[in-house]
């Protein structure tokens, strides 16, 4: 399979070359979408082929008005190959169109590259985009923008490492030297957050005696003479040599059962190029900022990051990272202390407009190991400026996809058959539908879910 599509990259490549036309790259605005496009911009910019950016929310009758009919090849990225019907009813010829996707596909009258195509369920977008570019030159440092896309998108979730063809693009920055590979904790912050409170913090799985208690980290640590602060500053999980990683660790695990510990084991992916106790230093930080630039609307401040600002962008960029921090956590202590409702096979809770409905995906995914983790979660919610549509997020494990689960089914099916829609994932979709029938939805829903797993 894997060289199936690396030739089709190639192929796909020459379309772009030989068109000799100007391009319109439409994105997502989350961290898979910013990256693809920060890959696809610097690629088009380097072979002199001009472009326009355009960032979506999503594709919809409504979002797609804002792409211009001009002469442009109009190049869709993390998007479009679900929306094929969409586009031929807005009457973009085949000639017009290019689609990046790893989304499931509706229909192949466009020509996609899209991972369905090949198997690959572990990719990106900004993976497919990577393969691209780099048959179209050597732009091996991309694999970087890549990597933060995949990681973001959640590719690594499963067994806390890169699978499938995304590891012979994480080897392209391994070669290049600008990522290192780590194997050890794989958890969120080891570049960023002081030694003890990343321990504070860890919650899945829960530690007795070390989560949510600051005093007990410290003490640990000077328990086992590791130092928490240096010259500079606080520690972090980065800075530590192996032998003191080790003593972590053989600490921790002795408070775990072997399942609990492997979950927190896996590979954490490290920028070198970049600078030390930053969010731009990992993948999963990296991709956390881009995700808030998205969130906030402002995925242009993300794009501009990826493209080397350091300056006016990031320091907007590390604000709105700030904030989006803040309100997740709300939200995720919002759903643990009014509860969720249970169905027969699946969960939910309506937030309503206390959060913005652009985070509310991201707080599902969080507390879902903190309910019932064996049914998907559904969280409604209303939309800024929307009266009359809500918006739905549902989320999964990878041990209900593997029951059976596919939440990208179940929500277009559900939401569909009230006049809405959706799109996503298995493990994770969204959508709208119309207010006032949130009820038989979620009934709908559980029916759909029930099915699937039955
Ligand atoms: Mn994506």
């Amino acid at each position: 399979m894997k060289k199936d599509i690396i030739s089709y990259s190639q192929e796909f490549a020459d379309k772009i070359l030989s068109s000799k036309r100007k391009f319109t790259l439409v994105s997502h605005i989350d961290a898979d979408g910013i990256s693809s496009m920060a890959i696809m911009a610097r690629t088009l910019k380097k072979e002199k082929i001009k472009f326009k950016g355009l960032f979506l929310r999503q594709l919809d009758d409504l979002t797609i008005k804002k792409i211009q009919r001009d002469d442009s090849i109009k190049l869709f990225l993390d998007l479009g190959s679900g929306q094929q019907e969409l586009l031929r009813n807005y009457q973009f010829n085949k000639e017009d169109i290019l689609i990046i996707d790893h989304h499931i596909p509706q229909g192949d009258y466009y020509d996609q590259f899209n991972s369905h195509m090949f198997n690959e369920e572990k990719i990106s977008a900004s993976g497919l985009c990577y393969l691209v570019s780099r048959s179209i030159n050597d732009n091996y440092d991309l694999s970087k923008l890549a990597v933060v896309g995949a990681v973001g998108d959640m590719m690594a979730n499963e067994t806390n490492r890169l699978e499938g063809v995304m590891r012979e693009i994480l080897d392209d920055g391994v070669k290049e030297g600008i990522i290192e590979v780590t194997n050890d904790l794989s958890i969120y912050g080891i570049s960023t957050r002081p030694i003890h409170i990343m321990l504070e913090y860890l919650d899945d799985p829960y530690i007795d005696g070390l989560t949510d208690n600051a005093v007990e980290c410290v003490n640990l640590l000077s328990d086992l003479q590791i130092p928490i602060r240096d010259q500079e500053d606080w520690r972090v999980w980065e800075d530590l040599t192996k032998e003191e990683k080790m003593k972590i660790q053989s600490a921790i695990s002795s408070r775990l059962s072997t399942e609990d510990l492997k979950k927190l084991l896996g590979e954490e992916y490290i920028f070198k190029d970049e600078r030390r106790r930053t969010p731009l230093r990992n993948a999963k930080e990296f991709s956390t900022l881009l995700n808030a630039c998205g969130r906030w609307v402002k995925p242009k401040t993300g794009l501009y990051v990826c493209l080397g600002d350091r300056d006016r962008y990031y320091e907007d960029a590390l604000i709105m990272l700030k904030n989006h921090k803040r309100v997740i956590r709300d939200l995720f202590n919002h759903i643990l202390k009014e509860g969720v409702v249970e169905l027969d096979a699946i969960q939910y809770i309506d937030v309503k407009d206390y959060f913005p409905d652009t985070i509310i995906g991201i707080g599902a995914g969080m507390v879902l190991s903190k309910v019932n983790r064996k049914k998907p979660i559904i969280i409604i919610g209303d939309i800024i400026g929307e009266k009359d549509v809500r918006k739905v997020s549902a989320r999964s494990n990878y041990e209900q996809v593997k029951m059976g689960v596919n939440l990208q089914k179940a929500i277009i099916s559900a939401a569909e058959s009230f006049g809405g829609g959706g799109g996503g994932h298995s493990i994770a979709a969204g959508g709208h539908i119309p207010k006032g029938c949130e009820k038989e939805f979620l009934l709908r829903m559980d029916e759909y879910i029930k099915e699937q797993i039955s």
